[in-house]
């Protein structure tokens, strides 16, 4: 049964029992690259993000840095989750859906609340009103419907859906097209720096945070959140005698690291139960994102009501009712 396969990322458990939370990884895993069956093009790709999710965000920041507005096309998702097959009462499965800006305010696929869809993107190049659908479109058997979603116009399929390595793209296939070729996120003599910390970062803290939230045991959690919060007194460390994660210049191990310091404070602290400490109270972390968040093209990708609306509003088992809670100030806008 087709359905039987269908699921979100809630349900990726350990299958040893422990109920500690485990990523699956990634099914579409193609290359944007000259002479190959994806060439660089412009116009000829579109990417497909949630602005909530950390994932697809990081993809967003790397098309804007580059100056990639113009040539790489742009949908946003609602972000709360609906169900994807309102009209099947057998498929319960609930995801992201797109919405114009003009469309009336969801509610929460249990009936809670009121979200407008603000600073959503319908998809124009597929009329599609699932990213499911856009899986399906692409012969999907995985049944894991994520974004982000990196389309290819001309064949109609799913080049990449995993972010570390669009990102990777962005950063060096374009750069005929890009409005700043020159920057250069992943340069050769820091990639061993940038894949080590990387590795450890992704782990802890990127998907740490989930690790802590999703964890469906007391023993998983804890260990979730001992590895988490000593890796960010790793990162303060480091902070103190360099200004960013590989050194003085900006990575992608910025990047990737921010897009998890940015949510903390707002959703991580109390949704995900990271609760020993907040971004703000670490100067040297604080500094970082502060940084990280003033570089141009990058308050422009960071939306903090659809960081908040998703998390809050999207997981029923988490929080059925759907209430946002107020949050902290949000320090990061003021420069360091
Ligand atoms: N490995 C993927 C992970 C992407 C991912 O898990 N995205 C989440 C949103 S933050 C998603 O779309 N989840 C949908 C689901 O679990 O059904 C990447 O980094 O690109």
């Amino acid at each position: 049964m087709e359905g039987s396969k269908i699921r979100t990322a809630l349900e990726e458990m350990n299958e040893n029992g422990d109920g500690a939370f485990k990523r699956k990884e990634s099914q579409f895993r193609k290359f944007i690259e000259p002479g190959g069956r994806f060439p660089p093009e412009a116009g000829r790709y579109h990417l497909y993000i949630s602005l909530a999710c950390p994932w697809a965000n990081r993809c967003l920041a790397v098309r804007n840095l580059k100056g990639l507005q113009d040539i790489i096309g742009l949908s946003v998702t609602h972000p709360t989750w609906q169900r994807t097959r309102p009209d099947d009462p057998n498929d319960e499965h609930t995801g992201w859906v797109f919405a114009s800006p003009d469309d009336p305010p969801f509610t929460s696929s249990t009936g809670f609340g009121s979200f407008p869809p603000h600073g959503c993107i319908p998809d124009k190049v597929n009329g599609a009103k699932s990213v499911r659908e856009l899986y399906e479109k692409a012969g999907d058997t995985f049944g894991k419907y994520t974004v982000p979603v990196l389309w290819d116009k001309k064949e109609g399929t799913i080049v990449n859906n995993e972010s570390a390595e669009i990102v990777r793209m962005f950063n060096s296939a374009f750069n005929d097209f890009a409005k700043h070729p020159e920057l250069d996120l992943y340069p050769e003599p820091l990639r061993k720096a940038i894949d080590d910390a990387n590795a450890w970062i992704y782990s802890t803290i990127n998907n740490g945070v989930y690790r802590c939230g999703f964890a469906q045991k007391q023993g998983a959690y804890e260990e979730a959140v001992k590895e988490l919060f000593a890796s960010l007194d790793r990162c303060e460390k480091i902070l103190d005698s360099q200004k960013l994660i590989a050194g003085d210049a900006l990575t992608e191990a910025d990047l990737r690291l921010f897009m998890t310091l940015i949510r903390f404070d707002h959703v991580y602290v109390v949704y995900f139960k990271c609760d020993r400490q907040f971004i703000h109270q670490y100067p040297n972390l604080a500094r970082l994102t502060r940084d990280v968040y003033h570089t141009p093209g990058m308050a422009e990708a960071v939306d903090l009501y659809h960081i908040k609306t998703h998390y809050f509003t999207s997981h029923p088992k988490l929080n059925y009712y759907a209430i946002v809670p107020v949050g902290p100030p949000e320090w990061w806008k003021t420069p360091a």
